[in-house]
């Protein structure tokens, strides 16, 4: 196992670092201190082939002016919070609304573009990065000094493993992802369109038309959102249901897990032999399926067309901080924010 590091361009004259961590079984995972943005995933197919099933850029360039978020870590809070804004204890605190009139995945500098503290970790069956940042009182609106440290651990059992804690000196709220576009093809080699989804869950959030919830859960069964017996996400793209339809003829809805506690959401492609097995503490799992991804530009040498990767962005339910009936994301002093998704991946080898 090793970390092998380089420059990958600069940043308001930071440097930005790529890191790869290297691991005994075939996987590597490189990442940016930038966002602590994924760029590359190889993984070994059903014939032992290693190619790279995240969507990322060759050059820092263009993650600066075309990154949909590829990879990045999302906070203070992911997701949209309706009309940028929310109230604590009676005070209304204004946010950047950055998708007018409402705020996105923490704002124009959200987590996913500042520069993070990074260290690298040596362990002895893992190799990893612990990433740090201080985001101050009223960053984005955000109310409270929040000091955030994020981990990043690669073993042996070709897992990658991200944990977040966070911790603030006055009542705010936090919800964090990591918004990687997963496709299990190989180097982008087909769409994600025949990729099969499967996951414990029996509701979803509706959706308005400015894709922020509804506050209304839905049951999934007898829909395209019903991925209990596992199905393939073109289910969605093909789909006249009006869900479907609002998002793009796609998914990009939050899906409830049934039990709270530990869940799994499991993505594989028949043609790969590729498993991706996502084990997560958080209650939801945003789905979406890169229905905005077309565009006059290129993924790694691969025309951006829409479907090209699908995101599980594990985490607490979007706008819970404006929907009373959903858990909380607030978080107090002396509380710390915790938490934890695993992604593994498997190939079927040849005869298996
Ligand atoms: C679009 O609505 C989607 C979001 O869910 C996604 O995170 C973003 O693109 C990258 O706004």
């Amino acid at each position: 196992m090793k970390i092998i590091d380089k420059l990958f361009g600069h940043y308001n004259d930071e440097s930005v670092i790529e890191y790869t961590l290297v691991n005994d079984s075939g996987m590597s995972v490189s990442c940016l201190n930038y966002g602590c943005t994924i760029t590359k995933i190889l993984v070994p197919d059903r014939n032992g082939k290693i190619e790279n099933v995240v969507l990322g850029f060759e050059n820092f360039g263009d993650y600066l002016d075309l990154s949909p978020y590829f990879g990045s870590v999302v906070g203070r809070v992911a997701g949209r919070i309706k009309h940028a804004e929310f109230e604590l204890d009676g005070e209304v605190y204004r946010l950047t609304a950055n998708e007018v009139p409402n705020h996105l995945h923490g704002g124009k500098k959200g987590f996913n573009s500042v520069i993070w503290k990074t260290e690298c970790i040596e362990a002895e069956n893992a190799v990893g990065l612990k990433f740090f940042y201080h985001s101050p009182n009223g960053e984005e609106g955000y109310p409270g000094n929040l000091d955030t440290t994020i981990i990043y651990l690669l073993n042996n059992q070709n897992e990658l493993s991200i944990t977040y804690e966070a911790r603030t000196d006055q009542k705010t709220i936090v919800n964090l992802t990591n918004h990687s576009y997963f496709n299990l093809s190989g180097d982008l080699k087909r769409d994600c369109s025949e990729h099969i989804l499967q996951l414990e869950s029996e509701r979803f959030l509706e959706l308005g038309l400015d894709k922020i919830p509804t506050g209304k859960m839905i049951d999934s069964s007898n829909t395209p959102f019903d991925f209990k017996h596992g199905h393939l996400l073109k289910s969605g793209m093909k789909s006249s249901h009006p869900q479907n339809v609002l998002a793009g003829n796609g998914y990009d809805h939050p899906l409830l897990f049934t039990k709270k506690g530990e869940n799994t959401v499991v993505l594989s492609e028949k043609e790969s032999g590729r498993t991706l097995l996502v084990t997560t503490d958080q209650p939801c799992v945003v789905l979406y399926t890169g229905n905005h991804l077309e565009g006059p530009y290129s993924i790694s040498g691969v025309r951006a067309r829409n479907h090209l990767g699908v995101c599980l962005e594990t985490q607490g339910l979007p706008d819970a901080i404006n929907q009373p009936n959903f858990p909380s994301i607030v978080l107090n002093p002396k509380e710390v924010y915790s938490a934890t998704t695993k992604y593994r991946f498997f190939s079927n080898t040849i005869g298996v």
